[in-house]
């Protein structure tokens, strides 16, 4: 990914089926998204992120079918609710494609007719295992391994012969294995990519990009260009919608003719087609690849697998009631640090939602920010005074005078009293991980890089003890400075931390920023409107114009986040209506 901090983004999540309603994995990727494209656009990126639904499967007609609506009404129905569930986690996202709109179905298709007319897709016959629950064929040894049924939903595989149009996979096994060594893809996270090297490895073969229409089928789906008896196979259709929508005059720079920019976020179900189809569907078109995909694994509930049989899914109405008791920032807290973002699958259990909900964010950044305030309230009546301006105390947030150490009743210091706090050089160290993590869009880090920050302004709190100090001013020669020093060194590094943390909470940042009277930032009161400047500027330490400031209002607000208790039941939610 290029270093420039104003150069375009583009990110993407999975456009998801309208045969149901959503439910948390929906919600997962998009907000890993939504964090992901809110990091970007804090560091100065001009981002587009898309998410949408894939609505000409056949399984939504066949669920239209059973609940005697059409198609297109049922699709309407979910796609609205994906909207629903997408605005209340606060997404950000700045368009969501249905693939039954125009501007996707007549793009798709010239697509496809391009690749028909260069020969990267002929007619041919196809005899192979179909999974008719995941609209896709398998391998034979897929079908083998799973003993003829789906390796997704365990539903019996169906062998089926037609004559298919047939997308030449196999020309592009040298250029994608290339690509992918190379890095110019990358397939993150590392083993996913060992996964998908390894089957490569055993040889492409072409893929069937059609099907033919049978009696009594429907018209749903987009027919082939030229050969209206075929409609063209739903997954090669969705995949284009990265391309479609961004294929115009004023969002080509997302996807630039030059060098691979696009970052496509999903689960590992359907990284193949991603990491691989996709890819050589572009080479083929003569554009660009993605220059990242990344498949997570998957969320679990109470330790088992989620399932329409088991009924166990973590719908959006629990994580509405999780939002309503907890906030919803502390919903995407949990689900962007705890989540399975790596290789491994994650567990929804409420114990540890409660846990990290009390350690991260009530005991963490909550109470950090509470104090810092209620201190300025106390006493200095809500006003900074003083910063750090070399003056006194120490200069650029280093070296710690001995005197201001925390003190026994014997009046000997607590701590190591050569301890120093360097809060420009830490700060600094934060964002920098930060900012690297958010490029190996490992956000888990790049947000816990925020919590480290205010965990070392407690730390200095503890260290300096200022609300002792408070009481013995007059016994320190400069003891009003000290403590002026003390706490606006708490209030900036808290102020660069709550930068860091803004990705995944940015409502309760927000809050802050307002309590505090940061508006040197942004517009406290429409924080979605923009940053005033780059992250790399907003998060020096004692930055002229956008640091904490002599005269700005410090107060003790509302406490961001509500200690919860552990004992109480998990809060429950309606059961929704199908
Ligand atoms: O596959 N944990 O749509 P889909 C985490 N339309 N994420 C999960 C999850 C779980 N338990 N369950 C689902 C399709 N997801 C196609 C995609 S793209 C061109 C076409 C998320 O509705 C995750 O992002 O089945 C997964 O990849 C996606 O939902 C599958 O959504």
């Amino acid at each position: 990914m290029t270093d420039d901090p104003a150069a375009p983004c583009y990110i993407t999540t999975p456009i998801y089926y309208v045969n149901d309603r959503p439910h948390i994995g929906h919600c997962y990727t998009t907000l890993l998204a939504d964090v992901a494209a809110r990091a970007q656009r804090l560091i100065g990126r001009d981002v587009f992120f898309l998410t949408g639904t894939d609505e000409h499967a056949e399984k939504v007609s066949r669920s239209a079918a059973e609940h005697g609506v059409t198609p297109m009404e049922w699709a309407t129905r979910n796609a609205e609710r994906f909207k629903d569930a997408f605005a209340f986690m606060g997404f950000s996202n700045d368009d969501f494609v249905r693939t039954t709109e125009d501007r996707h179905t007549t793009r798709a298709s010239a697509y496809i007719q391009k690749l028909v007319d260069s020969g990267d897709i002929e007619l041919g016959d196809y005899e192979g295992w179909y999974d008719p629950s995941q609209e896709e064929y398998v391998t034979e040894s897929t079908a083998q391994e799973h003993e003829y049924n789906s390796p997704v939903t365990g539903k019996p595989l169906e062998k089926r012969t037609e004559q298919n149009y047939f997308f030449r996979l196999d020309k592009y096994e040298g250029w994608l294995t290339q690509q992918i060594e190379s890095g110019a893809i990358r397939v993150l996270p590392e083993a996913r990519r060992n996964e998908v090297m390894g089957r490569i490895r055993q040889g492409l073969q072409k893929v069937p990009v059609s099907r033919r229409i049978k009696e009594g089928d429907t018209d749903w789906g987009i027919a082939m260009p030229n050969d209206p008896a075929h409609r063209i196979y739903v997954w090669i259709e969705a995949l284009c919608n990265y391309l479609t929508i961004v294929d115009t005059d004023d969002r080509r720079k997302y996807w630039p003719r030059d060098e691979p920019l696009a970052v496509h976020l999903m689960a590992k179900d359907i990284l193949w087609f991603h990491a691989v189809i996709w890819p050589c569907m572009l080479c083929a078109l003569g554009e660009q690849p993605p220059a990242t995909v990344y498949a997570h694994a998957y969320w679990i509930s109470e330790g088992r697998k989620m399932s329409k049989s088991l009924g166990n899914f973590i719908e959006i109405d629990q994580l509405r009631a999780y939002a309503d008791r907890y906030s919803l920032d502390a919903v995407r807290w949990f689900l962007t640090t705890q989540g399975p973002l790596g290789s491994t699958d994650a567990d929804f259990a409420h114990a540890r939602f409660i846990e990290v909900y009390n350690s991260d964010l009530a005991n963490g950044i909550g109470n950090a920010t509470s104090r810092v305030g209620n201190m300025f309230d106390k006493y200095f009546e809500g006003e900074v005074t003083r910063t750090c301006n070399g003056e006194f105390g120490f200069p650029d947030g280093k070296a710690l005078p001995i005197a201001l150490a925390a003190r026994d009743a014997a009046g000997k210091p607590v701590d190591d009293p050569t301890r120093t706090f360097d809060f420009a050089a830490a700060s600094a160290a934060s964002v920098r991980t930060s900012v690297e993590a958010t490029g190996r869009v490992s956000l888990d880090e790049a947000a816990a890089a925020g919590i480290e920050l205010s965990r070392m302004v407690d730390d200095f709190i503890s260290y300096t003890a200022p609300f002792t100090l408070a009481k013995q001013l007059d016994e320190h020669e400069h003891g009003e400075k000290a403590l002026a020093t003390i706490l606006y060194t708490c209030a900036e590094a808290l102020r660069i931390a709550s930068l860091l943390l803004y990705p995944a909470m940015p409502a309760k940042m927000a809050d802050l920023w307002r309590t505090w009277d940061c508006s040197t930032l942004n517009d406290p009161d429409d924080p979605d409107s923009g940053f005033k400047a780059p992250l790399a500027d907003l998060a020096t330490w004692a930055h002229p114009e956008h640091g904490i400031r002599v005269g700005q209002t410090i107060r003790k607000g509302d406490p961001l986040f509500m200690r919860a208790d552990p004992k109480e039941d998990p809060p429950a939610a309606e059961t929704p209506s199908s």
